[in-house]
């Protein structure tokens, strides 16, 4: 029988990703982002030594910007040198974000260091004690916008052991991404490969089993919804089954979670069900967390939860501020991103839908407009998403269906607030 073959599949390092447009009001919480692509990466590099792998794969996206800074381009260096001094050979298909065209300070690597080409599939055969392991074929983007199926170019040569596929790559349209060098899993199949090494897809995820085709997602996540766990894959292929494990390298964590305030009745009862969230999530791993929440749902606590102070602070503003005190002196740390109030009155919308004024007629003309899908898309295309395109940022960043259910319980509390007072 064959040798296994073991190694280590990375992607979407994207070396100095700036983080910008997080607003991370604590120099730890900012410091500890700035540096977390390299601490990620250092881990995959720690990973590749000690798990003693024939090699590390990079799927694309090594920079995040196409002018890689010469910060970056040092901390890569030296990473690939350690990787030359342990004998682990790298194999890298440069993506979007670090296509040949872009700029480099032209550092030298290792020969240990190996590039695939930009103009054609390349094959690279690895080999120990004289005898081929296994053949890796990869092909790196010439320029950021690949509109090209690169994937159709790769072909099994006949009689190997194993081959690998390296390649950056929107397989199947995935809409939430750019769709560069599109493909389909037919065409990945249709390559003959044992092993697909992909890279652009920022969540580790597994879209076939034979051939084995996986997105081993970025050592860190990027931004708040890049949230649950993050690592590279370390592979092993014997005897033609293959088998991976994530190796978890992030150095911080996104979380998002929603918080149900129904049976909250007053502040007090909100804050103490907010920590308890939070220290669940902190409990759920051994690194700093950046925890995003959204407070939904009827609660008494909901006039209560927009009272302002006298600087213009809401009463939820304030609690937030005290859970960051609170949580950051943790070890480790979690931070309180945001806190999003979702929450509405508790009204009564049965007995309101009833009544024969101008609340219910509200009730019923929402009633109306929520029934109809169409429309609500519509009403999004034309009026909404313009907004949100201008405006940007989490207010607008809601379904169709809960901006107007908002809305509607925006115009009862307003209504309903007048009627007390009279
Ligand atoms: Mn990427």
């Amino acid at each position: 029988m064959t040798r296994p073959v073991r190694f280590i599949h990375a992607a979407d390092l994207h070396l100095d990703a700036p983080f910008k447009g997080i607003d991370a009001a604590d120099p730890r919480v900012r410091s500890v982002l700035v540096d977390s692509t390299y601490v990620a990466f250092d881990a995959v590099v720690s990973a590749a030594i000690e798990r003693e792998v024939d090699f590390l794969v990079l799927a694309g996206d090594v920079y995040n910007a196409a002018d890689r800074s010469v910060r970056a381009q040092l901390r890569f260096a030296d990473g690939m040198r350690r990787l030359a001094d342990a004998g682990v050979e790298v194999f890298i298909a440069h993506g979007n974000h670090d296509p040949a065209n872009g700029w480099s300070a032209r550092l030298p690597l290792p020969p240990s260091v190996h590039v695939f080409s930009h103009t054609t599939v390349e094959r690279l055969v690895v080999e120990r004690e004289g005898e081929p392991l296994c053949s890796l074929y990869g092909r790196s983007f010439g320029t950021a916008a690949e509109t090209a199926n690169l994937a159709r170019g790769f072909v099994r040569q006949d009689g190997e052991a194993v081959s690998i596929g390296v390649l950056h790559a929107n397989v199947g349209g995935d809409t939430e991404y750019e769709p560069y060098a599109p493909c389909s899993l037919e065409d990945l199949r249709a390559a003959g490969m044992d092993y697909w090494a992909l890279g652009h897809i920022h969540k580790p995820s597994r879209l076939s089993d034979k051939p084995r085709v996986n997105y081993a997602g970025s050592p860190q996540g990027l931004n708040p919804k890049e949230d649950g766990e993050h690592g590279c894959l370390l592979v092993e292929i014997a005897g033609g089954v293959v088998s991976e494990e994530l190796l978890p390298t992030a150095a911080v964590r996104w979380a998002r979670l929603t918080v149900e305030a129904g049976a909250l009745s007053d502040l007090e009862a909100v804050h103490d069900a907010l920590r308890s969230a939070c220290i669940e999530v902190a409990g759920e791993g051994d690194i700093p967390v950046s925890l995003r929440i959204d407070l939904v749902g009827r609660s008494e606590a909901h006039a209560d939860l927009a009272r302002e102070d006298g600087s213009g602070a809401t009463a939820l503003a304030q609690i937030v501020s005290h859970l960051r005190l609170d949580l950051m002196s943790r070890q480790p740390w979690l931070w309180v991103d945001r806190v999003r109030d979702l929450t509405s009155a508790t009204v009564d919308l049965e007995a309101l839908r009833a009544q024969e004024d101008f609340v219910g007629d509200l009730v019923r003309l929402a009633d109306g407009v929520l029934a109809d899908e169409v429309a609500i898309e519509a009403m999004f295309a034309e009026v909404i998403d313009p907004v949100r395109k201008k405006v940007g940022g989490s207010a607008v960043d809601l379904d169709p269906r809960t901006v107007l259910e908002r809305a509607r319980d925006l115009c009862l509390d307003r209504l309903l607030a007048e009627d007390g007072a009279r």
